[in-house]
């Protein structure tokens, strides 16, 4: 290997670290919190992220203690906000509930992770 392609490959390098460290989507504010407790009437799940999200792919799942999905349809990215993706439910009974959310950054980069609400 001559010194020019060692520098090739340091400076990919270089730019893939970037990209990691500023190009993922990370979720900033959810709806309901994670730990809330919130009542029946919930409507939805909602999730702000810090990054545009590809709606194609991204995603929240809400499951309920049994694993059964409370959700109505599938989750959608707003069209006016790339970074606020929400879901409805199915008028959720007293329970703890996961939300398990992916998201696809405009990069095509995976961040997924969940959390759990209450409904009392
Ligand atoms: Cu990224």
């Amino acid at each position: 290997m001559n010194t020019f392609r060692a520098r090739l490959l340091v400076g990919s390098l270089a730019m893939a670290t970037a990209q990691l460290a500023f190009a993922h989507a990370y979720p900033i504010f959810e709806t309901p919190g994670a730990g809330a407790t919130v009542s029946p009437s919930q409507q939805e799940a909602a999730i702000n992220f810090d990054d545009g999200l590809e709606p194609a792919f991204s995603s929240i799942k809400v499951t309920d203690a049994q694993g059964k999905s409370v959700t109505k349809s599938k989750a959608v990215v707003d069209s006016t906000n790339a970074k606020h993706m929400s879901v409805q439910l199915n008028a959720p009974a007293p329970g703890v509930y996961t939300v398990a959310w992916v998201a696809i950054a405009t990069d095509g980069h995976r961040t997924q992770g969940h959390y759990t609400f209450s409904v009392k």
